[in-house]
C-alpha cells in the first residue's frame, strides 16, 4: 500500500493587489506564473476566509473554462483543498464546468462553495488573461463581506498548506480517493459530468418536446449558436443538437480550446464575428453566442437583428408563462443591475410585479433569491438568468427565448417589435474606454461627483442640436439590500434628466489591468420606436463626454467598443 501523502506548510509573502472585483480575481497569465506563489496565496486566503469547522470534511466544486493555465491551476486546487481538511471535491471532467453548471453543482452537492478557474469573457493564452471566481454554498458569487474577508487574508498571509504529492486524473469519470498523512482523511474527488446534471435541471425548467418540436419537427425553425470555444460547447452538442435535435451545423466553434481560437470570447456584435456573419442573409431564424465560461449570452433574431441584453430580460419578463417553471414556481419579481435600462420596469409596473435595482454584478441578485423575493434578474452586459440557480445562464437565456418562440409561433424580430409597440422602447448603449491609466480615470470619477452633488448641477439643461435635457437627479448610486440591509456605496454616478433619459459613469471591477470607463446611455421612446439606437443616443453620448471631458484627459478620441 502507499504511504499517505504528506501535507507541508510553506511559507510565503503576501501580494498588497490581490483584492476580488465585480466577479473574482483577474490579472495577466504571466502574473500568476511569474509571481512566486501568486496562486498559492489567494487559494489560501479562500480557504482561510472560511471557518475551519466549516471547512473540515466539507464539499467543494471545482470548474474552469478550459482555458490556458487552468490545467496547472486545478491541480494546486485540489492539493491544497486537501491540504486545508475539505473532505470532497467535484470536479468537473477535464476541469471543464460552465459558470452555471458550478452553480448548479454547488446547490445539488450542497457543497460550501465552488472555485471557477476563469477570466469569463477575457482573451486566453500566455499572454491573456487567467481568473478565479469563489462562490458560495447557494452557488452564486461570494458577497462583499466574503471577498473582503478574503482580500484581507492575502494582505498578511505568512504560510499555505499543499499537498504537493497528489496528482489527480481529470479524463475518468468517477471517484478518487487519497490518504493523508494528517488528521484529516480520507480525501475524495469525484469527476463529473455537469453537462448532465446541467441538463437534467433544463429539463425540469422547459418544455423540451416542444422545443424538440420547434428546433426539428416539420415546420422546424434553423438556429445557430456559437460557444466561441469557451466552455459552453459541449453543453450545446449535448443538449441543443443531441437532445433538441439541431443539425451539427447549428452549433459552432464547440470546441473548448486553451486560447478560444485566438478570439475574445465575448458575446457581442463587435467579438462574435462567426456568429454575426452566418446571420447576416437570412438562412437562420435565431442566433446567440455566449462567453468563455458560458454565463452570458447575444440573442440575434433573423438578419442578424440583436436583442439587448435589456430589452431581453424585459421581454422574457412579459412572456414568463412561456416557461413551465414559472408556471409552477409563479413570480416573486424581477430586477436589473442599475444601469441595465429601464425596459424590465414597465413589464412590472404592467404586471404589479416588485422591481428591485441593484448594482452591478450577480451577487446581489442571489440574496433576493434565497429570500424568495426574485424569480427573473438580467444585466445589460449580456447576462439574463432566474432563481434555478444563482448566476446568470447562457443557455438558460437561449431556452427561455426558444420557448416564447414555440409558445407565440413569432419570429424574433416580431416579438421584440410587439413588446416595443405595447411598451415604448429603452434605447440602451453603452460605450466602454478601455486601457485608461488608473490615476487619470479615478480623477475623472472623482471630478464629475464634485461636479454633480453640486447644488447647481440639479435643473442645468444641455443642449445638443434641436434636444434639450434638463437634469432632474444626480448622485452616485447607493444600495441597501432588502434582505439584510447591507449597505453598497459608491456603485455608478447617474445623472437622470426630466425625460427619464439616464447617463451613468462606472469604472469596470473586472480589468486585469489599467482601468476601463464605462459610460452607459438610456432614452426612452413612447412612439418612435424605430429609430437606429446610435442615432438616438448620440446627443447623451456628446453630453457624456463634455461633462466628464473624457476625451481630452485621456487623449482620446472615441470609445474602444460600443455595445
Ligand atoms: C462586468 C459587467 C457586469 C458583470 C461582470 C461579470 O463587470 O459589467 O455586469 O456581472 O462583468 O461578468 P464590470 O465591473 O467590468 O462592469 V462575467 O461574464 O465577465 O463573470
Ligand atoms: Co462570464
Amino acid at each position: 500500500m502507499d504511504s499517505p501523502l504528506r501535507v507541508l506548510t510553506v511559507p510565503t509573502s503576501p501580494y498588497p493587489d490581490q483584492r476580488p472585483g465585480t466577479n473574482g480575481l483577474r490579472r495577466k497569465v504571466h502574473v500568476f506564473q511569474s509571481r512566486r506563489n501568486y496562486l498559492h496565496n489567494f487559494i489560501q486566503s479562500i480557504f482561510s476566509s472560511i471557518d475551519l469547522r466549516d471547512r473540515q470534511g466539507s464539499t467543494v466544486v471545482v470548474g474552469g473554462d478550459g482555458r490556458f493555465f487552468n490545467q496547472t491551476a486545478i491541480e494546486v486546487v485540489v492539493q491544497m483543498a486537501a491540504a486545508n481538511g475539505v473532505g470532497r471535491l467535484i470536479v468537473g471532467h477535464h476541469g471543464l464546468m460552465s459558470t452555471p453548471a458550478s452553480s448548479c453543482v454547488i446547490r445539488k452537492s450542497k457543497a460550501i462553495g465552488g472555485i471557477i478557474l476563469t477570466a469569463s469573457r477575457h482573451p486566453a493564452g500566455p499572454d491573456g488573461d487567467f481568473g478565479m471566481k469563489f462562490n458560495s454554498a447557494n452557488g452564486g458569487p461570494a458577497n462583499d463581506a466574503v471577498t473582503n474577508k478574503i482580500y484581507q487574508i492575502s494582505r498578511t498571509i505568512e504560510e499555505f498548506a499543499i499537498c504537493p504529492g497528489l496528482r489527480l486524473d481529470l479524463t475518468t469519470l468517477g471517484k478518487q480517493t487519497f490518504d493523508l498523512e494528517n488528521k484529516f482523511k480520507p480525501f475524495t474527488v469525484e469527476i463529473v459530468d455537469s453537462v448532465e446534471s446541467y441538463a437534467n435541471l433544463m429539463r425540469n425548467i422547459f418544455d423540451f418536446a416542444a422545443l424538440k418540436e420547434l428546433l426539428s419537427g416539420e415546420n422546424h425553425i434553423k438556429i445557430r449558436l456559437d460557444a466561441m470555444h469557451g466552455v459552453l460547447g459541449p453543453y450545446v452538442k449535448r443538449i441543443m443538437c443531441e437532445e433538441l435535435g439541431c443539425p451539427s451545423n447549428s452549433a459552432i466553434n464547440c470546441v473548448p480550446m486553451e486560447d478560444f481560437g485566438g478570439q475574445h470570447p465575448d458575446p457581442n456584435l463587435i467579438y462574435a464575428t462567426d456568429l454575426v456573419d452566418s446571420m447576416r442573409d437570412a438562412e437562420y431564424d435565431f442566433g446567440a453566442a455566449f462567453d468563455g465560461d458560458g454565463d452570458r449570452n447575444m440573442i440575434l433574431g433573423k438578419h442578424g437583428v440583436l436583442v439587448t441584453p435589456s430589452d431581453s430580460v424585459a421581454v422574457i419578463a412579459d412572456n414568463i408563462f412561456c416557461i413551465p417553471y414559472f408556471q409552477h414556481s409563479g413570480v416573486r419579481g424581477f430586477a436589473r443591475s442599475m444601469p441595465t435600462s429601464a425596459a424590465l420596469d414597465r413589464v412590472a409596473k404592467a404586471t404589479k410585479i416588485e422591481l428591485y435595482e441593484t448594482p452591478t454584478g450577480w451577487k446581489f441578485f442571489g440574496n433576493l433569491m434565497d429570500a424568495g423575493r426574485l424569480s427573473l434578474c438580467g444585466e445589460e452586459s449580456f447576462g439574463t438568468s432566474a432563481d434555478h440557480l444563482r448566476e446568470k445562464d447562457g443557455l438558460w437565456a437561449v431556452l427561455a427565448w426558444l420557448s416564447i418562440m414555440a409558445t407565440r409561433r413569432q419570429s424574433v424580430e416580431d416579438i421584440l417589435k410587439d413588446h416595443w409597440i405595447k411598451y415604448g422602447r429603452n434605447y440602451f448603449t453603452r460605450y466602454d474606454y478601455a486601457n485608461i491609466d488608473i490615476d487619470t480615470a479615478c480623477e475623472m470619477m472623482e471630478d464629475l461627483e464634485l461636479l454633480i452633488a453640486d447644488k447647481s448641477f440639479v435643473k442645468q439643461r444641455f443642449a445638443v442640436e434641436d434636444k434639450i435635457y434638463q437634469v432632474e437627479k444626480a448622485d452616485n448610486f447607493e444600495y441597501t439590500d432588502p434582505v439584510d440591509s447591507t449597505i453598497s456605496r459608491n456603485q455608478g454616478l447617474r445623472i437622470i434628466f426630466s425625460d427619464g433619459s439616464r447617463i451613468i459613469y462606472r469604472l469596470s471591477g473586472t480589468c486585469s489591468d489599467g482601468a476601463t470607463v464605462r459610460i452607459y446611455l438610456d432614452s426612452y421612446e413612447k412612439e418612435h420606436i424605430f429609430q437606429d439606437a446610435q442615432v438616438v443616443l448620440a446627443p447623451l453620448a456628446t453630453i457624456a463626454v463634455k461633462i466628464s471631458q473624457l476625451h481630452h484627459r485621456t487623449g482620446r478620441n472615441g470609445p474602444s467598443v460600443i455595445t
